[in-house]
Order: C-alpha cells, then structure tokens, then sequence
C-alpha cells in the first residue's frame, strides 16, 4: 500500500482513500496506488463492494498540472490514465466513488470510471480543462455523454465551469446526494448495490443516441464567441462529437490525439502559467512567516461614486459591514441608488437572490459623518484624484480611526508616501487600488509606501482575498504596476492615429490580438476627462522635447469625454454602440497638419506591435525597478485588470513567446524611428535578450536568490 494510496474494509466493504495533500491531484504514484488498491480489494474474498474517496478537503481535483511542464520539455514520459481507468471499471466487484469538495478533470474521469457515484450536497464536478487549454485527457469526453447526455457533455467540457451536486444528479452524472456523513453513507449505498450488475459506463451507450449535427456547429459557433481566439474548446468539442461517431476505445484515441496537440499549444503553456501565477502573486519574499494579517470585521468608504459604491458593494458581498460617507445628500443618494441598482439587475439575470441582494444591503450604511468610523478595522478613500483633496483626507481619518485601523488609499497613480505623510501612522497607509468596476474587477492593485508596516501589507493581501480579488503587490512609484504600463500603451494608440492609423484601425488592432476592447475604445470608457487630469496631475514628470500626444487634450477641451459625453474618440448611440466620429477624424486631420507630421497608411502589424511592445518595454523597467515582484505578476495584473488576453499568458509571457531578441529589434527599430525618449529599450530586457533568456526564466533566477 502506498502512502498516496491506502485502503481498509467496513465488513464487507473495501474503502479506498487518496491522500495527496493539498487537492489530491493525480500525480506520479496515485493511479499506480489505487490500481494496486482497487485489485488487492477485488482479491479479498471478504470484500463484496468497493468505496473510492479522498481524504481532506477535497475528492481528486485533477491530474497534477505540473506535470504537464515536464511531459511537454520531455522531462517525463506521457502519464495516460486510460489503462488505470479501465482497471477500475473491469473490476468484478461494485466501485463506489465517493465525491466530496471537488471532482474536477481527472478527479471526475477517474470518478465516471466507477460504476456508482454518490456526492455531498455542496460538492462540484467538472471538466475546467480548457481553462488550463487543454480539454479532458482520460476520458472524459467519452464516459460524460454516456452518463449526462451530449448536450451536458458539450457545455461543460467546452466552457470548463463545474456544476453542483443537483445539476450533476439531474444530468445522471451522480446516482446520489449525500447529506449525511460521507464515509457512512457511501459504505451503506455500496451494501444496497452489492448484488446489482456491475454496469460500465463505457458500455451505457442510449444517451449518445440523441447527437445531431446542429448540436455540434452551434457548440462550435458558442465557443468562437465566448474563447475567441482560442482552440481547446473546440478540440474539446471535437472530442465529444467523436465519442457519438466512434466506438469508445477509438474515440479514447481521438481524444488522446486532441489532448496532445492542445498540451503543445501556446495557449496551455499561457493558461497554466496564469494559473500558477496567480497563486504565486500572494506570496511576498521578505515578509516574514510569523506577520499575522488583521481581521477585517468592519470597514468604511469615502465616497460613493463610481468607485467607492463599488468598493462598498465588494466589502458587503465579502459579508463585511460597510460604512459609505459622502458630504452631500444628493450625491450619497446617488451612490446608494447606483448600489441597488447593480444588485437589483444582478438579481433579474438571476444570479443572486432578492433576500441575498436585501442581506447585502443590510450591511452598507451610508451617512453623512464620520459616526462609527471609530470602530472600523480599514477605511479606504475613493475621493477625487487630486493629492491635496487625498491629503486634507487623510489628516481628518487620522484623527478619528482607532488604533491600529489601516487607512488605504484608492489611489490609481498618486504618491502613497505623499499621502502617508498626512498623518501620523504611516505604517498604517496603504494603497488599495482597485480597478473599476469594483465589484465586478478581479484585480486589486495592493501598493505599499516606504512605510507601511508588514503586518499592514500582509492585512491589505488577506483581504484581498477574503474580498475575492487577485491581490498583486507594488511598490510605490507613479502609475504602480497597471497604470505605469497602460501609459505608453495609451501614448502609442494617440500617436498612431496622428500619423495616419484611423481610429476604427486601432481599436479593431488590439481587439483582434485579443483585448477586450481597443485602447481608444477604453479610453472613452474610461473617460477622456479622467485621462486628462492623470495627465495634468503627471505633468511635472515630463520631459521638455518629448513629443506629447496631441489630439486627447483636445477632446477634453471640446467636452468629448467618451461614452458618458455620447461623443469622444468615437461617437456612441443611447446603447452606448460606437460608430466612426467624422469631426474627431478631421480634429485628429487639423492637429496632424498644424503640428507638421506627414501622415501615412498605418499597418495592422505596426499598430499591434507599437502599443504591446511599448506596454512590455515598461513592464521590464517596473520589473527592474523592482514595482513589481515578477513578471508573472505583471501579466495578472493585466489579465484581471485590463483584459489581456489570457490564452497569450499576460504580456511578459507573451513578449517569451515571441521571443525578446525580436522584440528588443522591433523596440530598437521605433527607436531609430520615434526617439530614445519614448523608445529606449528597457536594460533588463536588453540583458535577457542578450543572454537568450525569458522574463520567466528571470523570475526563476530571483526566486532562487530571494529564497
Ligand atoms: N495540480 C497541481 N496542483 C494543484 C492542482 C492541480 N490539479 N489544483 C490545485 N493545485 C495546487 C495549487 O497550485 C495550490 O498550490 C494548492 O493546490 C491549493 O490550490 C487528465 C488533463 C481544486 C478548486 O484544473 O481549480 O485533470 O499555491 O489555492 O482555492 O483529463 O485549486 O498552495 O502551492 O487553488 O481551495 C484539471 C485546478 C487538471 C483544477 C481548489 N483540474 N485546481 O481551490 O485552492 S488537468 C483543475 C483548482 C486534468 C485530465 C486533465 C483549485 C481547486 P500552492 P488553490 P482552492
């Protein structure tokens, strides 16, 4: 018996358990484990039935994901769990898989291998492969339509999202829910089908009867729209569509023919390092081990704006009370009824019950005075982005909240240490900066000054989480990690549609490579207004001779402050569709003239290229700086906080992917072009390039030395 895998009897029932701590991932030594189990339990003439569980928190939650780096580098051998599988479904004697927190990829093949499942109510199951851009690899995509029908298959295997115990017992995919004690339960269930014929699922063939061609083209055309660009949903579909076409040991073999291809794919590389990353982001090299993170019970908002009514909103779903305060009447009622109008049309899709939506307002308080703030555990400023509004802020807070209360600022570019200096507790100012909307925003951009205090940096990361954001910690310096690097991305765009590129161009460039939405795009929702006092409040950093850009300020001049003026870049219907705006294209004509640049057919590839290297130059200078910790926390930044393209890794992987010796010339050529003050390659990403390395490889290097 190994120790990933042991087993035991409860009379005349053998008991398998998977003990591989933290999620009992299927890595080297289980399936050998529990094969070795599962026949040793087939072999005991007392065993008249078998129950597979796992011990902790959790079922199987998968094959170990960092095994597939080594498959792929040819440092392991191709692990396939097919033939572990297969063991499990021949035995002779009834295999009970007993499910418990997650069964997820691997941990639901390994689980529809068995001939029964039963689950807890608040369990899941799922196929998330495609999250990592790889799709089932074990069968999955052929016992799950056996089990829960085509269509089921179709939409959990493509999109990856788990279902719960009562949407997995009405597909068929579990026999029954468990509300009682797991173990006890699963034994007593295994006793009622000791006699019953062992059924396999790989033979259960009637729900594959009801496949149609239609089934598949709208599958395939859902998951174009929703992955975009990327390939492992429709490989997973591929697969499912085999699994009605092909007898199941052929259809195994296509699946395994797509897992392959999808395991060598850019897009797997990029999604698994995104998902280590952003658990790697939480860990903070010299933090010390015994720093203990304070309770957050309750908190307080200045301000009930856009962001601050959104912070409020995030403090309450998290069920943490929230004080909001605003100066005025109207402008408090405005936030509260923003507030309510968010959860209210949350609760029509039907995401979030009336009595949830009605708990969660129970916690905000909105008012007009500092009454309870005393008894607040963080206070947190969204008020308007100018230092000396932020400062009179803070020496106010600073007298009210109690001891040992952190006082974090929304800030998304201004000077911490400028702010701290407004009070008295220094150690107790922190950066909050989270990325509008609030609720809605993974990414929360957590920047600590010079003084701020270990056990309030390690406090501003626990709440993170507990507030389900992905927290990446920066250092203080203009514009953190995101916005630092959204300026010369910004600048680019700006200067691009001076020299020719026509705005429709731009936007269209950066939405096929795969953002959300074009710069100029974002910008008007942003608010050509907000870019603007960043700008003016930025103005002392720039340098005399550097070509600004010159048509933005111009906008804001002319009140064209994007979708919420109806006009800016772009011009917007009352649904907020945009359309070519003439008098910006002749506006953008007139400045280009004036200021003498000759304008020229712009291509897509110098579009693309100009605005992401310029966005991975300044992400190799934040990194230098030592702004941020890795360059895998740059790139979670902007995947959660911009949109990135998650399928190409975030823009240091990516810039890995592409190469930096092709980057570092393409920089070196806009250079020569545009001027060393706006394109100076960044040193370290000369270095790296010089040395052949990747930002990846860096992190690596730094690792090891902060270790
Ligand atoms: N492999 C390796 N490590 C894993 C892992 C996995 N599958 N899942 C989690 N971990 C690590 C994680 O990195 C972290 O490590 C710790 O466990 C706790 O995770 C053949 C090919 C299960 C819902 O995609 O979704 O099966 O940071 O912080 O918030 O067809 O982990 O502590 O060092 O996320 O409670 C398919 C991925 C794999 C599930 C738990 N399975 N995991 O969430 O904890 S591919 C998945 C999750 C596959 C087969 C195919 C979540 C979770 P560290 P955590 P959590």
């Amino acid at each position: 018996m190994s120790e990933l895998v042991r087993w035991s009897k409860q009379g005349d029932v053998a008991v398998v358990t998977i003990d591989n701590p933290p999620v009992n991932a299927i890595g080297p030594g289980v399936p050998e484990g529990m094969e070795t189990a599962i026949h040793a339990a087939e072999a005991d003439p007392q065993v008249r039935a078998i129950v597979v569980m796992g011990a902790g928190a959790t079922f199987i939650a998968g094959a170990d994901i960092r095994e597939f780096g080594k498959i792929v580098s040819g440092e392991r051998p191709p692990l396939s769990l097919l033939p572990f599988l297969l063991a499990i479904e021949d035995c002779e004697k009834p295999v009970v898989m007993a499910i418990h927190g997650q069964a997820l990829g691997g941990g639901l093949e390994t689980a529809m291998a068995g001939h029964y499942r039963v689950m807890t109510a608040n369990a899941q199951v799922g196929q998330p492969e495609v999250k990592l851009g790889l799709i089932p690899g074990a069968g999955g995509t052929q016992r799950l339509p056996r089990l829960a029908g085509v269509m089921k298959a179709l939409e959990m295997c493509a999109a990856g999202e788990p279902v719960n115990a009562q949407a997995a017992f009405s597909a068929g995919i579990v026999d029954r829910i468990i509300d009682g004690d797991l173990l006890e339960e699963s034994v007593a269930f295994a006793r009622e089908v000791i006699n019953k014929p062992v059924r396999k699922t790989r033979e259960r063939n009637g729900k594959l009867a009801g496949a149609f061609p239609a089934m598949f083209s709208m599958a395939r055309e859902q998951a174009r729209k929703k992955g975009r660009e990327m390939k492992a949903p429709l490989a997973a579909i591929d697969a499912v569509e085999a699994a009605t076409q092909l007898p199941f040991e052929e259809g195994c073999k296509r699946e395994a023919e797509l897992f392959t291809q999808c395991l060598h794919s850019t897009e797997s590389k990029a999604l698994i390092h995104i998902f280590f990353s952003e658990r790697a982001v939480g860990k903070i090299p010299g933090l010390p081990k015994d720093v203990k993170p304070a309770e957050i019970r309750r908190a307080a908002v200045i301000g009930a704006g856009t962001m601050g009514g959104g912070i409020a909103m995030t403090y309450a779903n998290a069920g943490i009370p929230v004080i909001v305060k605003e100066t005025a009447q109207e402008a408090l009622d405005h936030g509260m009824a923003i507030i309510r109008n968010n959860y209210a049309k949350t609760v029509s899709k039907g995401r979030l019950t009336q009595a949830v939506m009605d708990q969660r307002m129970s916690l905000i308080a909105p008012q007009l005075t500092y009454e309870g703030f005393e008894q607040a555990d963080i206070i947190t400023e969204a008020v308007f982005e100018k230092m000396s509004v932020k400062k009179q802020v803070f020496a106010e807070l600073d007298k009210i909240a109690k001891p040992g209360a952190i006082l974090a600022s929304n800030t998304s570019t201004l000077d911490i240490d400028e702010i701290a200096s407004a009070t008295n507790r220094p150690d107790m100012v922190i950066g909050t900066h989270f990325f509008s909307p609030a609720n809605v925003m993974k990414l929360l951009e957590v920047v600590r000054g010079k003084a701020s205090g270990n056990e309030t940096i390690a406090s501003a990361m626990a709440l993170g989480k507990k507030l389900k954001k992905v927290a990446v910690l920066a250092r203080n310096a203009h514009g953190f990690i995101g916005n630092r690097m959204v300026e010369p991305y910004l600048r680019e765009a700006y200067f691009l549609v001076e020299e020719g590129a026509t705005v429709e161009q731009v936007n269209q460039a950066l939405y096929d490579f795969g953002m959300p939405m074009g710069p100029l795009a974002m910008d008007d929702l942003a608010g050509i207004d907000i870019g603007y006092h960043i700008r003016q409040e930025a103005s002392r950093f720039q340098k005399a001779g550097v070509r600004q850009p010159l048509v933005a300020d111009k906008l804001f001049e002319r009140g064209r402050y994007g979708q919420k003026a109806g006009r800016g870049w772009s011009k917007y219907d009352e649904n907020r569709t945009p359309s070519a705006d003439e008098e910006t294209a002749e506006l953008i004509e007139q400045t280009a003239r004036e200021a003498g640049i000759e304008r020229r057919p712009v291509s897509t590839e110098e579009i693309t290229e100009r605005c992401i290297y310029a966005l991975i130059n300044e992400g190799a200078k934040v990194l230098a700086e030592g702004i941020a910790l890795r360059a895998a926390d740059i790139d979670i930044v902007y995947i959660y906080g911009y949109g990135f393209p998650a399928w190409r890794g975030g823009p240091m992987f990516y810039a890995d992917t592409v190469g930096l010796k092709k980057v570092l010339s393409r920089i070196e050529e806009f250079e020569a072009r545009h001027g060393a003050e706006l394109w100076s390659p960044a040193p370290l990403l000369r270095e790296l390039a010089a040395a052949g390395e990747t930002f990846e490889a860096y992190d690596k290097r730094q690792e090891r030395t902060k270790a």
